[in-house]
């Protein structure tokens, strides 16, 4: 999760998330090489004492500074489009959740088991243990087995919502009448948080979500619990 003096994303717990990161960095690293170019023009034009006041054109260098950016979109687009349909990609999931926004709290079905459904509300401040985090905390965590391809598929009763997990890399708009569909891979254990994340009224800041990624021997018995 989140925490201070983090500028970075977070850390990955699924392959998506790792290729975004790894998109991240390609891009920054595109970026700050330009900057560099340019701020090192800028400031030896600034100082320099020669100067050609009957320049009209440079065929050479005109080709090369048109060429040059032309090749370094297609270097960002074609990995960014890679992970684009990658994120579309739903293929054969064991599991399905269903995700339905409300006015303010997520409730959650997994419709390949007889009865499992339930609510799930962020923890008051003041019903919180020790070791809970304020304003991520909800009462009914959903479960997901890891190494274990999942597909959540989104919607809303109310306005739009939008539900995502960043160490996920997912963020998939609850839209009333429509379901968007997206994938779930989990490639560890843990505990991982997230929040609604489009404007949905007074309590949008309140409507956490709270992922447990655990074993599929722990996964199947919490779904005797229902
Ligand atoms: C928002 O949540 C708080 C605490 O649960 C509640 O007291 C308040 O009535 C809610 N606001 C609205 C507009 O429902
Ligand atoms: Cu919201």
């Amino acid at each position: 999760m989140a925490t201070w003096k983090m500028f970075m994303l977070q850390d990955p717990v699924s392959p998506i998330m790792e290729q975004l990161i790894m998109f991240h960095d390609h891009t920054m690293m595109i970026l700050i090489m330009i900057t560099i170019t340019v701020m090192y023009m800028l400031t030896s034009m600034m100082f320099t004492k020669m100067s050609n006041r009957m320049l009209l054109e440079g065929q050479m260098i005109e080709l090369i500074w048109t060429l040059m950016p032309a090749m370094l979109l297609v270097i960002i687009a074609l990995p960014s489009l890679k992970i684009l349909y990658l994120l579309e990609e739903v293929n054969k999931p064991l599991i399905t959740i269903k995700v339905i926004g409300h006015q303010w709290y997520w409730s959650y079905e997994y419709s390949d088991f007889k009865s499992i459904e339930f609510d799930s509300y962020m923890k008051q401040t003041k019903s919180l243990k020790n070791d809970e985090y304020r304003l991520l905390e909800v009462d009914n965590r959903i479960m997901l087995p890891f190494n274990t391809k999942a597909r959540i598929l989104v919607t809303s009763e109310d306005v739009i919502h939008s539900w995502t997990i960043p160490s996920l890399g997912i963020k998939i708009d609850g839209t009333p009448g429509r379901i968007n569909q997206g994938n779930i891979l989990f490639m560890r254990p843990g505990l991982f948080y997230g929040q609604c994340s489009e404007i949905c009224g007074a309590n949008h800041s309140f409507m956490p979500i709270s992922i447990e990624s655990v074993s599929m021997n722990h996964f199947i018995k919490w779904t005797k619990e229902f």
